[in-house]
């Protein structure tokens, strides 16, 4: 297999740096307006853990399929692929300018953007990617799929039916582990015999990269873009596993914990100093990527928009629906009747 190699040039550095800023404080104001309770259903913050889902979302097009990965409830992926991102928000508030009418919360789809939401399946994206990846493959237009999932997910019987499913028939899937080490609490070592989850990939003879520090998002990108790169060429799946951290708690309500003992003060502290937003900051200033004075406005135009969004869900009428209305919507119209 000839290796592709990318460098990324200044304008997707930008970009990626722009979307790292936008997802830490879109996904910051979410965990803070689910502790107001002003969302419905629960969070599970990638605080911490954001620069792998952008740097997946941020070059695929509107024509591309998205899996976003449940943590963060795939924020960071989804306004990466440049989703209209007001009724996201509205969607996890049960409002009924919500993408999916306030009824779904983080079940949410984009249908029109190619996003499937996320489930509380872990691994069950496997399944439908293999049929999206088939898909593609077959209408021969360039379309990939991005396939994100967690660690924990690599335990499940559907993601090594679906990875050798696209090894055998060379599907355009990106495959994307965002390997934080924990599923809940149980810690990846515990949970998986061997240092690297991506070995199980390498095994059905798919191409694997290992990115070990999945805290800098430019790292990230330089791995998913020739992933990219090959499954829209026709060159087959690719495995990427991206070392992460995950700050806070698996999903508010759970206390920190690290399987039984709470995590250690200096662990802790030495976690912060790998936040991906500081990583890019010292990396976009030492390549002189930014003045000052950009950054400072990258930071404005985000606060901006998640003030806007914010604004539109709370101004958005409460999703009330009669049962009659509901059921209109459970299942897909079959000829032209729903049911
Ligand atoms: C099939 C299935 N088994 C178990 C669970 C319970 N569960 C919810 S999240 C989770 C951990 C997932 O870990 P990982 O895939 O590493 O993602 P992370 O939450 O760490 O980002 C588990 C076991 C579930 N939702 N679905
Ligand atoms: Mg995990």
């Amino acid at each position: 297999m000839t290796e592709i190699t990318v460098t990324l040039t200044k304008e997707q550095r930008i970009t990626l740096f722009r979307n790292l800023v936008r997802a830490d404080k879109f996904g910051k104001m979410m965990y803070s307006r689910m502790m107001q309770g002003k969302l419905i259903g629960f969070y599970h913050p990638a605080e911490g853990a954001i620069a792998p889902g952008v740097a997946a979302g941020s070059f695929l097009t509107n024509d591309d399929i998205l899996f976003p990965h449940h943590r963060g409830h795939g924020i960071t992926h989804m306004l990466s692929k440049g989703i209209d991102i007001e009724p996201y928000i509205a969607e996890h508030a049960g409002k009924s300018t919500g993408c999916c009418e306030g009824r779904a919360a983080w079940h949410y789809a984009y249908p029109d953007n190619n996003v499937f939401g996320t489930t509380a399946y872990i691994g069950h994206n496997f399944v439908p990617c293999t049929g999206f990846g088939w898909a593609a493959k077959r209408n021969n237009r360039g379309q990939i799929v991005m396939n994100c999932f967690g660690d924990g997910a690599m335990g499940t019987g559907r993601s090594h039916e679906g990875l050798l499913l696209s090894s055998n028939w060379q599907l355009p899937i990106v495959h994307f582990c965002e390997n934080n080490g924990f599923a809940i609490f149980a810690e990846v070592e515990e949970m998986h015999p061997t240092a690297h989850l991506s070995t199980i990939a390498e095994g059905l003879n798919i191409p694997t990269t290992i990115v070990e520090d999945g805290q800098d998002v430019f790292a990230v990108a330089e791995a998913v873009m020739p992933a990219i790169e090959r499954a829209r060429s026709g060159g087959g799946p690719t495995f990427i596993e991206a070392k992460c951290l995950r700050f806070k708690e698996h999903d508010i309500g759970n206390r920190d914990l690290r399987g039984w003992k709470p995590r250690e003060q200096d662990e802790y502290d030495a976690m912060l100093k790998r936040d991906p937003v500081l990583v890019a900051t010292e990396r976009a200033r030492a390549e002189s990527l930014f003045t000052d004075g950009e950054i400072e406005k990258i930071h404005e135009d985000a606060e901006q928009e998640v003030a806007r969004a914010v604004k539109f869900a709370d101004d958005s009428p409460v999703e009330s629906p009669t049962e009659a209305e509901l059921m209109a919507t459970l299942y897909a119209p079959r000829d032209g009747v729903s049911f």
